[in-house]
Order: C-alpha cells, then structure tokens, then sequence
C-alpha cells in the first residue's frame, strides 16, 4: 500500500466565509493520523504549507479583497508539493482549505501522471460543478473553478495554462445538486460525467461509480479523488459554507470509498471545504477522517464504537 502523506493546506482565498483556513488542524484532532496508523498504512504528516508573504484572504471582514494574488500562491505551492509526494511513489492526502486548492493538487497530479506516461482521472465527489472559469464566475469566489482548470477550459488568465488538461471522458462528477447556468452551458458542451443526485437516486451509488471506476482500471489511470464536505448531506455534515439538501448518506459516502479502495487506483486525495467553525464538536471533522478511514481500507463491520452524533 503506497504510504500516505498528510499536507495542510489552510487555503480560504478561494471563498468568502471565515473558517476554512483551521480545517488542517481539525483533521488532526479528529483523529486523521490515528485512524492512518490502525489501518497500517501509517502516515508521513508535512504539515501545513505556508504563503511566503501573508497575503490577506477573503473573509466578510475584507470581502472586496482579490482572492487572485494568495490563490495564485496557493496554487504554485500545492501544485509542487503534490507533485513531489507522486514522485516519491506516495500518496498525498492534501488537507483543505476551500477547494480553491484544487488549482493546485490536480495540477501537481496532472503534471506528475504526465510525466510517467499514465493518464489521469478525476473523481469530483461535490454537490458543485466547480466548472466555472476567473472570466465566467459571477461570485468571484474561485472555489467554484477547479474543474474548469483540470479540464484546460479557457478564461483562467492570470493563471498559467494547467500543465496536461485532463480530457473530459476523465472527469467524473458525482452528488451534483447546484450548478450556475453558464456552467451549465459548458457542461452540455462537453463530454464529463455529471452524475448528480438524481441519478444517484434513480440507479444507486454504486452502478454509475463502477462505471467510471472500470474506465480507469482498463485505462491503468491515476486516480485522483477530490472530496467536497458539501458532497454529504448538511444533516451530518453541517461544517461548509456551501451547504444544498439532498446529499449523500452516511453509508452512501462510505460505499463510495471502500468501492474506491478496492480498485486500488487513487493515487492523490483533497480533503476539502470543511469550516470547523461552523462544525458542532468536531462531527463533521470525525465523519470525513472515518471516511478516509474507508478510503484506506477500513471494512464496514470494523466499526469503532465511537458515535457522530
Ligand atoms: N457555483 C457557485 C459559485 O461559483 O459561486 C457556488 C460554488 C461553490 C463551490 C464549492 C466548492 O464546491
Ligand atoms: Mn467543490
Ligand atoms: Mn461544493
Ligand atoms: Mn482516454
């Protein structure tokens, strides 16, 4: 089992609601490294990055701030220490911040898969699109973008041109319940998987997800698995600014990560958008490292006897 490698990434430019920045730390109280340790697959922790100069991020205390200027400077550095776990044949479990960090860890996937000569996929387990470009964004917040990088779309200046776009019948969305218009558009002009809820409901969890799990296994794909608080249903996952309805169960969340884990394929995860802040005792941090814990092979009869309520 490749060993993993915790990297914090207190990103928050990429919204506006004060909190993400002290996720790193949440996943560490709640648990992330013991749960690594007991699965045998102990992990090796980085810490969290740092920008050089602090750039200030965009809270409502400062909401006219740009989020280009500290995004830009997330991106590079994520992007190069992602890349640099790849290389070392680990697997970097990239611990957000706001999914603004995605411009970076897909980034630092694509370049590395690139490099060896194997395809990549992405798994964007969110109830968003993330689709939209720095042009197309009527928020301006940033963490609404990432696919619409990985994908190569245009719009993105200042940042430069993503390293090995992944090609669309890569990308797979799953949990998909909130998607603005002009993504809407961009979507139907393209050919990415947009499994959202209602599919979900009508065919299941585990029949769609197969499908795309089979497609990187017979294309011998690198596997990386992006995961959104906002996936879950805020019944037990209240800790994101972003919360919609109707989103994934307990047990769907977790089928989706022990049928991720048997295939052996995830070569790189975020963890991502989850705002202690907003959290009740720390469930929402405890419910997304027991998800990690499946993600690492944890079987669903092995059950600590500790409660998410
Ligand atoms: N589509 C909306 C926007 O662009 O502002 C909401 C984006 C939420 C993105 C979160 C990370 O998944
Ligand atoms: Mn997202
Ligand atoms: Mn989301
Ligand atoms: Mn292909």
């Amino acid at each position: 089992m490749t060993r993993p490698t915790l990297i914090g990434a207190p990103v928050d430019s990429g919204q506006r609601t004060a909190g993400c920045l002290m996720g790193p730390a949440a996943y560490r109280v709640a648990g992330l490294a013991e749960v690594l340790d007991v699965l045998g697959t102990p992990a090796l922790d980085r810490g969290d990055l740092a920008l050089p100069a602090a750039l200030p991020a965009c809270t409502p205390h400062n909401p006219a701030v740009d989020q280009l200027p500290a995004t830009l400077a997330w991106t590079d550095l994520i992007r190069t220490a992602v890349e640099a776990e790849l290389a070392a044949d680990r697997l970097p479990i990239v611990l957000g911040g706001d999914h603004a960090l995605a411009l970076g860890s897909v980034a630092g996937a694509a370049a590395h898969a690139a490099r060896v000569g194997r395809p990549l996929f992405l798994l964007w387990l969110d109830a968003h699109s993330d689709f939209h470009t720095v042009q197309s964004t009527s928020s301006g917040n940033l963490h609404g973008t990432p696919v619409a990088y990985a994908a190569g779309r245009a719009g993105f200046a200042p940042f430069p041109p993503f390293p090995a776009p992944v090609p669309a019948d890569h990308i797979c969305l799953f949990g998909i319940r909130s998607v603005d218009p002009a993504e809407h558009r961009a979507l139907e002009a393209c050919e990415i998987a947009v499994n959202d809820m209602r599919v979900l409901d009508e065919q299941g969890i585990s029949a769609p997800l197969r499908r795309f799990l089979d497609k990187v296994r017979l294309a011998g794909g690198m596997l990386h698995v992006s995961l959104d608080v906002d996936f879950l249903d805020p019944g037990i996952a209240p800790a994101v600014g972003t919360t919609v309805p109707g989103g994934a169960t307990f047990r769907e969340a977790h089928l989706v990560c022990e049928m991720i884990h048997e295939t052996g394929l995830m070569t790189s995860l975020d963890l991502v958008e989850l705002n202690p802040y907003l959290d009740e005792r720390g469930r929402t941090a405890r419910l997304m490292v027991d998800l990690v814990g499946s993600l690492m092979g944890r079987k669903v009869f092995d059950r600590p006897t500790r409660s998410f309520s």
